[in-house]
């Protein structure tokens, strides 16, 4: 079972010494020893500007999972001189590298690291629900952002009185499923993505979610989560703006 591995070289970031034990590779068994090799994780790096936008989610399900993670912080100045743009594949950031392997996509980073670190369901069905919140919570997002970036000043009354449509659905999903999660018995990367988008909606309109009782606990519970607790509470990432614009 699993691949065979030379100890002394990495591949894809993971150094493969039995040293630091975070996630059981392979177990490889000989005639009297059973040695158990680790995922020593290399730092994840992260390429993005100085705000909190399409990363929020990501750095709280790090922070979660206890993984140390750097930060290479673009000012808008540099990207408008586009040299970094055109280095970027899609020609945006946030960009994402963990070793060898170079992330853009924001959702696509939660994906991997959800899939990473136990966070994408226990099976495929759950894996395929947690698609599927995901989607919604990004339909959400991108209706948050093109108010944020286009219409604040025309749109921000009807966004508002709208919100309650679209927060429904999560709040009876989280209210039918015991656990408080939206999928399953553990919390999965949808459920960060949509924490960090209900933080930001808060934020817009502070009584968004008086009356969703579930969404509410699922904020609550979230928010005390010890690891999240703490990045939440960290200086440097409370200064960080929720938008690129100053508007939020
Ligand atoms: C913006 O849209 O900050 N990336 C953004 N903008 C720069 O030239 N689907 C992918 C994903 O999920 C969307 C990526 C996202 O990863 S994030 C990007 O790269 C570009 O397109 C939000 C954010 N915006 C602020 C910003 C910096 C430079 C251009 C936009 C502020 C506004 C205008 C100048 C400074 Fe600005």
């Amino acid at each position: 079972m699993g691949r065979e591995r030379d100890s002394t070289k990495t591949e894809g970031g993971f150094i493969k010494e039995p040293r630091v034990a975070r996630t059981p590779l392979h177990f490889r068994r000989s005639a009297c020893t059973v040695e158990i090799y680790y995922y020593t994780m290399a730092p994840y790096t992260l390429t993005y500007f100085a705000v909190k936008g399409r990363c929020g989610a990501l750095k709280m399900m790090l922070a979660d999972y206890g993984q140390e993670l750097k930060e290479n912080l673009v000012t808008f100045d540099e990207w408008g001189k586009g040299e970094i743009k055109a280095s970027c594949l899609f020609g945006q950031l946030p960009k994402l590298q963990d070793g060898d392997l170079v992330l853009f996509q924001s959702n696509a980073m939660l994906r991997h690291v959800g899939r990473k670190h136990g966070a994408y369901g226990k099976n495929d069905c759950e894996a395929s629900l947690i698609d599927m919140m995901n989607d919604s919570v990004e339909d959400l997002r991108l209706k948050y952002i093109k108010l944020i970036y286009q219409e604040y000043d025309t749109g921000k009354e009807a966004f508002i009185k709208d919100l309650a449509n679209h927060l429904k659905p999560f709040d009876a999903i989280l209210a039918k499923n015991k656990s408080g999660f939206l999928v399953g018995d553990k919390i999965s990367f949808a459920d960060f993505n949509l924490f960090d988008l209900l933080l930001n909606l808060k934020v817009l309109s502070p009584t968004c979610l008086d009356s969703f009782p579930a969404l509410k606990s699922f904020v609550e519970k979230t928010s005390a989560r010890p690891k999240v607790k703490a990045l939440l509470e960290n200086d440097d990432f409370k200064k960080l703006p929720i938008n690129g614009n100053g508007k939020q």
